[in-house]
């Protein structure tokens, strides 16, 4: 069984959603759907669809969140490329089986009430990769 079945969404890591709105929505004609306040993540992610793909602007709510830490360090831009997978915990045991570092060991809940895990950047060639099972799975 193949892992990845779809991209997902790119994750692009912004100070502020607001002030890269008009790029996404303006110039590239990308559809806005709104909002969504990820605790977990410490991150307030934007939604723009282009066909069956999102891109998720990621703001950080906090100092200490790792898109914080990633901005300060590398300054905006492209942070993760997510896949949809089906059986999430059994492609995270055949990735671990593999010897790939996972950062998430069990699934956790991300945006638009998916279950995600990522992959340590070091084990996929310096991407950082999600992995999202869709909610009503
Ligand atoms: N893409 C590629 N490489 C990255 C990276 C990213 N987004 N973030 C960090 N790295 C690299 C760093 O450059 C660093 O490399 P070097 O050692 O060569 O300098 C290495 O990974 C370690 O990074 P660090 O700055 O020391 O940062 P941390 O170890 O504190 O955290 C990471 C890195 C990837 C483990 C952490 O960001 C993480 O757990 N990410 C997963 C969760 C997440 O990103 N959530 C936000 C999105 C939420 C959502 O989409 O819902």
């Amino acid at each position: 069984m193949s892992t990845a079945k779809a991209l997902n969404h790119i994750g692009i890591a912004v100070k502020s959603i607001e002030d890269h709105r008009s790029f996404y929505e303006t110039v590239l004609g990308a559809e806005f759907e709104g909002t969504e306040e990820v605790p977990d993540q410490k991150v307030r992610v934007g939604f723009f669809k282009i066909g069956d793909v999102r891109l998720e602007l990621l703001e950080p709510t906090t100092e200490e969140s790792t898109v914080a830490k990633f901005i300060e360090k590398r300054g905006e831009g492209m942070h993760h490329v997510a896949y949809t997978v089906e059986e999430l915990p059994s492609r995270i045991a055949e990735l671990k089986e593999k010897g790939l570092r996972m950062i998430d060991e069990t699934p956790r809940k991300g945006a638009h009430g998916m279950d995600i895990a990522f992959v340590h950047p070091k084990s996929s060639n310096g991407v950082l990769t999600e992995l999202c099972e869709p909610a009503n799975h």
